[in-house]
């Protein structure tokens, strides 16, 4: 299968997040592209290429023109201030304040962004514009017959809203992608979800809609991030109602369990004929993920790229998370390994 890499990542290098009241080097690194890749070569998967440039337009099908416009000009913003240290949001329209677009540069960033967890840098803007590349690439690829197609995608993106960041993601690689697919005339596209924390800006982005249906499998709101979003009840709202379908499951869930949630997945992505599956990659699901609470073992993956092959649709990965570094390649490379039988 081809991939579709962008060295451009590398120019997103947030310094620290804040976990557990400390201030520690933020988990989502440019090693983990790199590990990924260096997997991808050693395994042979095929050819790598690098994304094509599709302009801002389809990612303005997705994302406000407001929202990127911020993102696009944030850094230079405050660097006119003299500040050469990220930029992190400290405040947000919460209950009891009002939330109208302020002017101040923070004021702005608070109204754009959920959480803590997303610091624009110099080369922010410009890594998560290519990774956005690199997913409308690849979904190029597969709307052009391709079977299958792995856009490895840095920065993330299965947390951004049409204008909302937040949880290491700007850009929501995988619902640009989905968008393409319909703009280029697919009528129905299922997004399977599999990182360990809930898709909540994917949820969002097309909740009311009904020519996408969004399925994911994650770490119950109840007790993980993102807390605000991805409990069983919300089945979609309007048109949208009945499209979408979220499995969270508790903490320390192994394979036994997860592989359960799949295949229910899996059924209801079957049953919706869609013309194209794509699946936000995350591999935080992991045993040793540092963040993350699941018990999946490296061969698991393979079984979870074999039930996926079995839907038999064409297929488009676009990697999310996992922040165990060291075994990053080897699990995500695994789903995609399942996935070809090999
Ligand atoms: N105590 C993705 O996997 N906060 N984002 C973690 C841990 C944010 C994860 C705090 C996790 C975001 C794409
Ligand atoms: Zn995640």
């Amino acid at each position: 299968m081809l991939t579709i890499y962008s060295d451009d990542h590398r120019l997103h290098h947030g310094r620290c997040e804040l976990i557990d009241g400390e201030l520690k080097p933020c988990f989502e690194m440019p090693s983990r592209a790199d590990h990924v890749l260096q997997r991808v070569k050693d395994r042979h998967l095929g050819e790598v290429r690098e994304p094509e440039d599709f302009g801002r337009a389809p990612i303005e099908r997705v994302h406000s023109k407001a929202y990127l416009d911020f993102f696009a000009s944030a850094w230079s913003r405050w660097a006119a201030e003299g500040h050469t240290a990220d930029l992190l949001p400290y405040t947000w329209p919460a209950r009891t304040l009002r939330s109208t677009l302020p002017t101040t540069l923070h004021g702005q960033l608070g109204y754009y962004s959920f959480d803590a967890g997303a610091p624009i840098t110099a080369g922010t803007w410009q890594a998560a514009y290519s990774s956005a590349q690199v997913a409308l690439t690849a979904q190029r690829l597969v709307a052009g017959g391709e079977r299958v197609a792995f856009a490895l995608c840095r920065p993330p993106g299965h947390h951004a809203a049409a204008d909302v960041m937040g949880g290491y993601c700007y850009l929501n690689n995988a619902a640009i992608a989905a968008q393409a697919f319909l703009d280029q005339g697919a009528k129905r596209v299922a997004i399977l979800d599999v990182d360990y924390h809930h898709g909540n800006g994917t949820q969002a982005i097309f909740y009311d809609r009904s020519d996408v249906l969004f399925a994911s499998i994650h770490g119950d709101p109840s007790f993980e991030f993102p807390f605000f979003l991805g409990h069983a009840d919300e089945t979609g709202a309007g048109a949208g109602e009945g499209f979408n379908l979220n499995l969270p499951l508790p903490a320390g869930s192994p394979w036994s369990v997860w592989g359960a949630a799949l295949d229910t997945a899996c059924e209801r992505i079957a049953g919706y004929d869609a013309d194209v599956v794509l699946v936000s990659l995350g591999v935080d699901t992991f045993k040793a993920d540092p963040i993350s609470q699941f018990k999946l073992e490296s061969a698991d993956y393979l079984l979870m790229g074999q039930r996926i092959a079995r839907l038999g649709k064409p297929t488009l990965f676009v990697m999310e998370g996992g922040y165990a570094v060291a075994e990053i390649g080897i699990n995500a490379v695994n789903v995609l390994e399942g996935f070809e039988g090999r």
